[in-house]
């Protein structure tokens, strides 16, 4: 169990994705465990922060909800510079997202922090019957282009505490010290110059 000023990381994470996919629904799951039927689109963005105990350490995220609108595009890189990880997220009703999604990808690998533990969510699994996009297409996807991939819902909470605890898990080994962007080790001193436990910004 994780002591509080013995392992604490800071992670800057932002979520990217077409307007409407959800993540600023995913957000107030993870963070508040509620869902709204009518979730008012982001405008710029919205920051909020949340907490995880994940094994032997506490994760504290800060999280940057972007967004989706095309006309707030060029924001983005304010948000995904410099973050730990990025949840890339589109709503498996619609083909457009996840187009829209891939393109997100590709942006991150070429402009974003080369150490950044990226996830693809397919949100709005609880619409089974609307499905346009297979979960195999995406999982495909994701493994080409080293993302994780969950399916999603902020409506029925599946998954999404999930997802992040997966990025919590997976972020100390994918920031060594060396590199440092976008996370700190607070209260840790002594292990700032071990490669493998994380980093400072
Ligand atoms: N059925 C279902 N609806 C969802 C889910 N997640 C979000 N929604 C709905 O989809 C709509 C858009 O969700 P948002 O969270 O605002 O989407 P967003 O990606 O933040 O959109 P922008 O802020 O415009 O980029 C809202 O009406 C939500 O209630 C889900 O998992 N299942
Ligand atoms: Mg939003």
């Amino acid at each position: 169990m994780a002591t509080i000023g013995n392992n604490n990381l800071n992670a800057k994470l932002v979520l990217l994705g077409d307007m409407g996919a959800g993540k600023s629904s995913l957000v107030l799951r993870f963070v508040k465990g509620q869902f709204l039927e009518f979730q008012e689109s982001t405008i710029g963005a919205a920051f909020f922060s949340q907490t995880l105990a994940v094994n032997d350490a506490t994760v504290k995220f800060e999280i940057w909800d972007t967004a989706g609108q095309e006309r707030y595009h060029s924001l983005a890189p304010m948000y995904y510079r410099g973050a730990a990880a990025a949840i890339i997220v589109y709503d498996i009703t619609s083909t457009e997202s996840f187009t829209r999604a891939k393109k997100w990808v590709q942006e991150l690998q070429k402009q974003g922090n080369p150490n950044m533990v990226m996830a693809l969510a397919g949100n709005k699994a609880d619409l089974e019957e609307k499905r346009k996009v297979t979960a195999e297409e995406a999982r495909v996807y994701a493994e080409e282009n080293g993302l994780f991939f969950m399916e999603t819902s902020a409506k029925t909470a599946i998954n999404v505490n999930d997802i992040f605890y997966e990025i919590a898990k997976k972020l100390p080994r994918a920031q060594p010290a060396q590199n440092p962007t976008g996370m700190v080790l607070a209260d840790r001193p002594a292990e700032r110059s071990q490669a493998a436990s994380c980093c400072s910004s």
